[in-house]
């Protein structure tokens, strides 16, 4: 009687402890799911600038103004080229640090893209 009363107790234990693992693993994994975010360009201005993301976000610029703008940065390793009236550029931030960009077309057109490390 001694012994199955042990056994029922760690048979509990054991449960509690694969329950408690995969509650973790989930929460772990749904902590960071990669986030979309907007920069709406208007008015000759990026909102908001600058934009804070975490690395893995992907960040979308949507052109509001009725003649084309960029998202240049001076290394031109971040270059949406054109963006139409009306039409958007995605970029995955996949690298860590702070990026001021400027419209080629419009070089007083300025923003900030800050990526974080997760
Ligand atoms: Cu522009």
């Amino acid at each position: 009687m001694e012994q199955l009363h042990q056994k029922t107790w760690l048979g509990c234990c054991l449960v509690t402890l694969v329950l408690g693992a995969s509650w973790e693993w989930h929460g772990a994994h749904a902590a960071a799911p990669p986030r979309v975010h907007t920069v709406t360009i208007e008015s000759l201005r990026y909102i908001p600038s600058p934009i804070e993301v975490v690395k893995g976000d992907s960040v979308v610029w949507r052109n509001k103004d009725p003649f084309p703008h960029s998202v240049t940065t001076e290394d031109h390793l971040i270059d949406s080229g054109e963006i139409g009236d009306g039409k958007s550029w995605t970029y995955k931030a996949n690298r860590v640090g702070e990026f001021s960009y400027m419209c080629t077309l419009h070089p007083s057109m300025k923003g900030k893209l800050i990526v974080r490390e997760k």
